[in-house]
C-alpha cells in the first residue's frame, strides 16, 4: 500500500485523519465528493466498515474511515450513530442537544470513534476504537475543533473541545484514543 484515501467528507475530521496520518509514508488521497456511503449500519464500526469497504471497492484503492458520535446519557445514548444527521449544520446540531437537554442535571456524555481501513478489494484489514469521557456544558465555550466541540467538556482537562489546543484534543480525544491503537497496527502492516 501507497496510497490511502481519506474517506470522509467533514472537514473537521479529515483535517485530523491526516494529522495523525502524517507520520507515515504514504500518499493520502481524498473521497471524490460526489461518492457518498449510506451509513446503514447499527454501530459506529458498522458503519465505519461499510464506507471503508463501500469506498474502496468503488475506487479501487485503500482507504481509511471514521464513524463517530455523542452518546448523551440523559438521552438514552442519542445521538449516537445519528450524530451527524441530528441537525442540517453544526450550529443547528448543538442547538437541538441544549434545547433537549434544557434544564437536566445529568450531562454526562461520551464521544465514540471507530476506524476502519479497507485494502483496495474492499476487504478490512484494521479496525480500532476510542472513546472519550466527558460532559454537555448548558453553552459554548471555545473557538477550535468542528462539530459538537464547543459544547464537550472534559472534567480532567477543565477545558471544552473546542478551548483545547489541536496537539491536545488529538491527544486526548475518541478519536486519538482509536489512531493510538491504530498506528502500531498500521506500521507493522506497512513494514511487512
Ligand atoms: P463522514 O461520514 O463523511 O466521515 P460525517 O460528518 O457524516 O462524515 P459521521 O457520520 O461519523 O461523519 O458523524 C459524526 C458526527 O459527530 C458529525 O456530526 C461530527 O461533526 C460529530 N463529531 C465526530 N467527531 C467529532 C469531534 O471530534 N468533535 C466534534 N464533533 C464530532
Amino acid at each position: 500500500m501507497k496510497k490511502l484515501i481519506v474517506a470522509t467528507s467533514n472537514v473537521g475530521k479529515l483535517k485530523e485523519m491526516q494529522e495523525y496520518l502524517e507520520e507515515f509514508d504514504l500518499q493520502l488521497g481524498l473521497k471524490p465528493s460526489e461518492l457518498e456511503i449510506e451509513e446503514t449500519g447499527m454501530s459506529f464500526m458498522e458503519n465505519a466498515i461499510l464506507k471503508a469497504s463501500q469506498v474502496s471497492k468503488i475506487l479501487n484503492e485503500w482507504s481509511i474511515a471514521d464513524d463517530s458520535g455523542l452518546m448523551v446519557d440523559e438521552l438514552n445514548g442519542q445521538p449516537g450513530i445519528f450524530s451527524a444527521r441530528y441537525g442540517k449544520t453544526d450550529f443547528d446540531r448543538i442547538n437541538r442537544l441544549l434545547g433537549e437537554l434544557e434544564g437536566k442535571n445529568n450531562r454526562q456524555a461520551k464521544f465514540v470513534c471507530a476506524v476502519a481501513i479497507s485494502n483496495s478489494r474492499g476487504q478490512i484489514i484494521i479496525k480500532t476504537e476510542g472513546i472519550c469521557e466527558g460532559e454537555i456544558l448548558t453553552e459554548r465555550r471555545g473557538e477550535s475543533g468542528f462539530g459538537y466541540d464547543p459544547i464537550f467538556f472534559v472534567p480532567e482537562i477543565k477545558q471544552t473541545f473546542a478551548q483545547m489546543s489541536p496537539e491536545l484534543k488529538r491527544k486526548i480525544s475518541h478519536r486519538g484514543k482509536a489512531f493510538a491503537s491504530l498506528t502500531p497496527l498500521l506500521k507493522s502492516l506497512l513494514i511487512r
